[in-house]
């Protein structure tokens, strides 16, 4: 039986979350590339994990599966809590913190399902879906800048949301983008980025 975590990701991708979230709790883990995009062996041994055939999909020590990024977070928040991925139970931050977790990845995350490749969906309409999408996100991005907090997402409490914009901010709309409309969250993806524990991870997925 593996001590070891196991994690299928994707270079980019939101496997990128839960590994930054494994390295800060001081977990190793092995990591199986997966292009998600591409039929065979790595995509079939995604799929039979993960009907879904989404990353992040970790297997963790002891051989259970899991999927789902919010919820692996809340499982290692749960069982290693010196990582201080989120507020603690009792403090009155957390529920801003499960509020906006959940928002993240229930209504922007599913922006990219549907959106990143629409012709899978609803066929020739494909365009029409990808513009409706991306303007969907840019509303709800905005949404979220304006409860953002300095300097980070929940204010002088460090959580799991910042890696989240961490990542996510790499991704349509893209850096740019927030920068100009989105500056707390565009500030926050900064300082991400430069987290020494994180420097080599960021290097792999993003450089
Ligand atoms: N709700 C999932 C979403 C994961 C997800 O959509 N991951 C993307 C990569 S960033 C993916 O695997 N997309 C492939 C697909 O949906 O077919 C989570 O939070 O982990």
């Amino acid at each position: 039986m593996t001590q070891r975590w196991r994690m299928l990701g994707c270079r980019g991708c939101g496997s990128a979350i839960v590994e930054s979230v494994l390295v800060i709790a001081g977990l190793p883990y092995e990591r199986e590339e997966v292009d998600y995009t591409q039929k065979g062996p790595a995509r079939d041994r995604l799929l039979a994990l993960n009907p879904l055939g989404q990353v992040p999909t970790v297997v963790l020590p002891g051989g259970k599966v899991m999927s789902e990024s919010a919820a692996i977070i809340l499982h290692i928040d749960e069982t290693h809590p010196a990582a201080c991925l989120l507020p603690k139970v009792g403090d009155p931050l957390r529920s801003d913190a499960l509020r906006w977790l959940i928002f993240v990845v229930s209504a922007i995350y599913p922006t990219f399902t549907y959106g990143d490749e629409p012709e899978k969906w609803i066929g020739d309409a494909g365009p029409m879906l990808r513009e409706a999408t991306h303007a969907h996100r840019r509303a709800l991005w905005k949404q979220l800048e304006s409860v953002t907090g300095a300097p980070w997402f929940l204010g002088e409490t460090r959580s799991a949301l910042d890696l989240y914009i961490g990542v996510m901010t790499h991704w349509r709309p893209r850096r740019d983008w927030f920068e100009a409309e989105c500056p707390k969250l565009f500030a926050i993806a900064k300082a991400i980025d430069a987290d020494p524990r994180l420097t080599t991870l960021w290097a792999a997925n993003f450089d």
